[in-house]
């Protein structure tokens, strides 16, 4: 049976079963609850978000028609909501449901100020939110892995993999206060937490070195990394023979949207062969 186990900021995903990957929702509840759909859809299916759950567009209909339908389809915010759904998925699913920490996720727990839409996203997405809901959304992001390993031989990553070097004891002594000081063009290459959410890019030599430290923090050990935190319009980028870059839903157009399902009983041996083994599906067909 798919499952889920997370200790010391790694979650472990067991099968046999099949996982469902999304990326960067931004707020975007209609995409969590297609994944959620898709997710019912398996007979034995674990879903892992790549972080960046929340802080959405706060402009109207007509002002994004004017300024950014030429890049993506229009959603309203639904930060509060899509928080509201992944909390009730941590509870009824538990073991089958998780999210990897993002860049923005952070900013609620310790993370440096981000500014999207608002100056302050997560005091403006806060404010949307009950007075007891925010600690509970400060527990829930606080107790989220940072990177993910499971049976495909595929590791998750919410940046790209950082080219700093790590071990178990590093990444389970991680604090995530501390950091609202940090520069953020210097978050990723402050420490390992700044290098995991942060880092835009990386050469097969790094994504290597990248894949044999986890192999030593942590089993299975894997022959690939998949990434969100960027935009690419078509949906995924090989980004090298064993990084892919995956692109669920912000700033993409509905058609281009792309999901992650593996099947946890294969073992993928590298970028190309999660692609030629159709593992990347559009989100809306
Ligand atoms: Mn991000």
């Amino acid at each position: 049976m798919a499952s889920i186990h997370i200790r010391d900021r790694i979650a472990t995903i067991r099968g046999p079963g099949t996982l469902l990957v999304a990326s960067d929702l931004h707020g975007n509840l209609k995409d969590l609850q297609r994944m959620v759909e898709l997710l019912d859809q398996e007979e034995d299916g674990a879903l892992l978000l790549l972080g960046d759950l929340f802080h959405g567009p706060s402009v109207t209909r007509e002002e994004w028609e004017i300024l950014y339908a030429h890049l993506a389809d229009y959603y309203p915010d639904e930060s509060a909501e899509v928080f509201r759904t992944f909390a009730r998925l941590l509870k009824e699913r538990t073991g089958r449901v998780t999210s990897l920490l993002g860049n923005h996720d952070h900013a609620h727990v310790g993370g440096p100020v981000v500014s999207k839409f608002y100056d302050d996203e997560a005091a403006a997405m806060e404010m949307s939110l009950d007075d007891d809901e925010i600690p509970h959304l400060q527990r829930v992001l606080s107790a989220l892995p940072l990177i993910a390993v499971s049976d495909s031989r595929v590791a998750f990553t919410h940046a790209a993999p950082p080219d700093i070097p790590f071990d178990a004891a590093l990444l389970a002594s991680v604090a995530l206060d501390g950091y609202s000081g940090v520069p953020l063009y210097a978050m990723h290459r402050y420490d390992i937490l700044g290098g995991l959410l942060w880092t835009r890019g990386a050469t097969e030599v790094v994504t290597r070195r990248f894949l044999s430290s986890l192999a030593a923090a942590a089993a299975p050990s894997c022959n690939a990394v998949v990434h969100g935190h960027e935009i690419i319009d078509t949906g995924f980028d090989v980004e090298n023979k064993c990084l892919i870059t995956l692109s669920t839903s912000f700033g993409m157009k509905a058609p281009a949207k792309t999901y992650l399902r593996l099947d946890l009983g294969t073992t993928y041996l590298n970028a190309v062969d999660l692609v030629s083994r159709k593992a990347l599906l559009p989100l809306y067909p």
